[in-house]
């Protein structure tokens, strides 16, 4: 009867075998491959918000601010701020100012179908998004009396500007450049946590960004999502209302004349203002987290 076990190659079949210099490459390759499977597929590190340098705040001034605001969305233009506030039938739009001249304060009241959201002031005029309704208001910035309105898709929550561009948050990871003549969407980054990104202020190519229910305001790099630094403000919230579900951190406004960054809450009776952090993040601009 014929052997049918397979034969194991002899010493000599071996040399032969060896001696063929691309069979004995494959061996090498093959070897190395069974004996370091970890080299050939490197471990990807995870980027958790630990990861992102955090920057303590340093409080310059603090202001009373309306504690009936569920503030959506907040700018500073010179000495006047313009303040969005949420809620079915409730939400408005104030413009205040610190100064004691001759700006009278305003508040518009928005029909109680819509739910203001975001807010800011491009081309001299104030744009508003509202939360489900799909309209954008543009209103004009001495009456705040509605100028037009331009419809888009999905959920409006934070809302800045570039120079150039509407940039837009929705709940999400993502922020969305749109242009301002119609609203359409020409850009999109994403930053590197499931962060749900709420009021947004750009700031020289930096594009600052509530999250969502927690004391963080981060610092996104506008070309690309890369986040670059973080400011945990919870030391201001606890200090100013007694913690609940409603009156979390929202709110962020560049002051151009103290070069500084007013943050506040919904229904917070104070608002802050903190040092801008100019150096640190030109620093840290040379190492992003993407
Ligand atoms: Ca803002």
């Amino acid at each position: 009867m014929k052997n049918t076990f397979p034969q194991w190659p002899t010493i000599n079949t071996l040399i032969v075998l060896l001696s063929n210099k691309p069979f004995a490459l494959s061996v090498l390759v093959l070897l190395l491959v069974v004996t370091f499977p970890i080299a050939a597929e490197p471990k990807k590190t995870l980027l958790n918000r630990n990861n992102i340098p955090l920057i303590d705040p340093i409080v310059k001034q603090s202001k009373n601010h309306n504690p009936d605001s569920f503030i959506q969305g907040w700018i500073r233009d010179g000495e006047t701020f313009y303040e969005s506030s949420g809620i079915y039938g409730r939400s408005f739009v104030q413009r205040y100012n610190d100064k004691n001249n001759n700006q009278k304060n305003i508040t518009i009241n928005l029909p109680s179908r819509y739910f203001a959201e975001g807010l800011t002031l491009f081309n001299n005029m104030i744009y508003l998004l509202t939360w489900k309704e799909e309209t954008l208001f543009i209103l004009d910035k001495n009456t705040l009396k509605t100028i037009s309105t331009l419809a888009y898709s999905g959920e409006g929550w934070g809302l800045t500007h570039d120079g150039s561009q509407l940039i837009m948050s929705n709940g999400s990871a993502n922020l969305f450049f749109r242009d301002a003549s119609n609203f359409s969407m020409t850009r999109r980054i994403t930053v590197p946590l499931p962060l749900q990104l709420n009021e947004l202020e750009y700031v020289n190519g930096v594009i600052w960004a509530n999250d969502w229910n927690k004391d963080d305001i981060y610092a996104i790099d506008s070309t690309n999502g890369c986040l670059l630094a973080r400011i945990d403000l919870s030391s201001l919230r606890k200090q100013t209302v007694t913690p609940n579900s409603s009156n979390i951190l929202n709110g962020i406004a560049y002051d151009s004349t103290t070069d500084g960054l007013w943050v506040t809450g919904k229904y917070w009776p104070t608002r802050y203002l903190i040092e801008y952090p100019n150096n640190r993040i030109e620093q840290l601009k040379a190492s992003p987290h993407c």
